[in-house]
């Protein structure tokens, strides 16, 4: 099957320019002057298939490097299985995600692998690579990531929050990053420190402050801050490359900054409900349904913070100057009703999570129209740099010739109205964007070569996506 995508405007992160996009079975083997011949022959009447792009930008598939589908966590799991949360994706313009294989604490790494491929085999509607969770690290650990990268999963997530679950102390992070420092791996790192959370909630709820306002209350910005100070000496240390997700408060933002001023390969995520949302969303409506208890909906780790304290504004500039390099949404979906009420009279057993992968492409594009970053930074923060960042570059996160068939179709005049009901195929019971109002439009989504959504149609299958074996960052300095 031959596709010319016609008269659209190209977008990379290099750069734009009108042209036309040829994709032969799975591949894009061609970007053409508008109309060109291609040796001699008229490309457009030698193709299976014309779309016209007239006035609309193509760009490289989304990548969520970022998410947590079917994720047992929190007394229950997410609700999105790797079926429904990768068809969400798709409509949203995302053609690959990197998800998390989960150790928890004296799990066998391997074992829990092999376990993550066999739960997404057949069911991905777009391309899927995997992270590993390593929790409480032990020496059998460490062979394991050595057999990890040879299977294409060059990035390890550790924390420093979550004991008994996840948590790894200070020694047993060192340990994996002497590890990925040989093997060339990235660490990943959940930076909060979790013994002042914990003790903070315990005085919480034992003061009767038992709603969701509390659990922001309870996880400071300086948890984060020191702890990503913590995470970026180790790594110093040891000469682990570092890559903190989901930053939300803007003091990490500066110790990441000023670690890679020093020259450091310490590089941060963050996600769009550090960009929109914030603490104050916790307090919820009393006119809600749930009343005050609404703000479950938007509890998730890192949390939200304070608006008065400026993190939002703080982070778009971060995006825009490049000290914060990407954006990824940490999709853990869960129900209000029988998932998220878990917690109604105690916020610390409210599952964390926030379900966005449907919508980071249009909330990301919303910050182009309104001036805060370029078209061409939200094709870097949405594609090449996930693409580059996690050793997928070249097959993906760029339009070029040999690169994957995955291309958005992405139209400006068009609209996007989120909430249930609406722009909504994530499995949740509730929208954590509800009445967000996008001026953009996915149009066409190609997943290598197939046209998998077309303007309001799904026309892709389960099991249309397959395992990207990921090399080693191709980020580093
Ligand atoms: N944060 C969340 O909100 N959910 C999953 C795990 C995490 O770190
Ligand atoms: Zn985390
Ligand atoms: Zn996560
Ligand atoms: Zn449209």
């Amino acid at each position: 099957m031959k596709t010319l995508i016609k008269n659209g405007t190209v977008v990379n992160a290099t750069g734009r320019g009108l042209a036309d996009v040829l994709i032969d079975g799975e591949k894009i083997v061609a970007v053409l002057a508008p109309g060109s011949t291609l040796l001699g022959f008229d490309v457009a009447s030698n193709v299976d298939r014309v779309i016209d792009a007239g006035g609309k930008y193509v760009i490289p598939g989304g990548i969520d490097a970022h998410t947590h589908m079917e994720m047992p966590f929190g007394g229950t799991q997410a609700s999105d299985t790797f079926e429904t949360g990768t068809r969400a994706a798709a409509w949203g313009g995302t053609t690959s995600i990197v998800d998390f294989v989960v150790q928890y604490a004296g799990e066998d790494v391997l074992e829990r692998y092999a376990a993550w491929q066999q739960k997404a085999a057949g069911q991905c509607a777009i391309d899927y690579g995997f992270h590993q969770i390593l929790s409480d690290v032990q020496d059998s650990s460490l062979t394991a990531m050595d057999t990890l990268v040879d299977e294409g999963v060059s990035s390890f997530k550790l924390f420093m929050a979550y004991k008994g679950v996840f948590l790894s102390d200070d020694g047993q992070i060192v340990k994996a990053m002497q590890r990925a420092a040989t093997n060339g791996s990235m660490i990943m790192m959940h930076a909060e420190n979790g013994s002042v959370i914990d003790l903070l909630v315990q005085q919480a709820v034992a003061a009767g402050n038992t709603g969701p306002l509390y659990h922001g209350l309870t996880r400071p910005w300086q948890a984060e801050e020191e702890a990503t100070h913590r995470a970026i000496m180790l790594a110093n240390l040891t000469g682990a490359p570092l890559y903190v997700v989901h930053v939300s408060a803007k003091q990490a933002v500066d110790q990441i900054a000023q670690a890679r001023d020093n020259g450091q390969n310490v590089f941060g995520e963050t996600c769009p409900q550090y960009l929109y949302l914030s603490l104050e969303d916790n307090l919820g409506a009393e006119s809600d349904e749930w009343g005050t208890f609404e703000g479950a909906k938007w509890v998730c780790s890192t949390p939200l913070r304070a608006k008065a304290e400026g993190h939002q504004h703080h982070m778009w500039q971060s995006l825009r100057t490049n000290d914060i390099q990407m954006v990824s949404t940490d999709h853990c979906p869960f129900c209000m009703k029988g998932q998220k009420d878990m917690g109604l009279t105690d916020f610390s057993k409210i599952p964390n999570g926030i379900g966005s992968v449907e919508h980071r492409m249009d909330l990301l594009y919303q910050g182009v129209v309104d001036g805060k970053i370029s078209l061409e930074r939200w094709v870097e923060v949405c594609s090449t740099t996930p693409a580059r960042m996690f050793g997928m570059y070249g097959q993906k996160g760029v339009i070029a010739p040999g690169a994957d068939g995955d291309v958005v179709i992405y139209d400006p005049n068009g609209h996007t109205s989120i909430g249930v009901g609406k722009s909504h195929h994530m499995n949740m019971d509730y929208s954590a964007w509800e009445g967000y109002e996008i001026d953009g439009h996915v149009d066409t989504v190609i997943s290598r070569g197939k046209v998998v959504v077309d303007d309001f149609a799904y026309l892709g299958a389960k099991g249309d996506g397959r395992y990207i074996k990921r090399g080693l960052s191709q980020y580093l300095i």
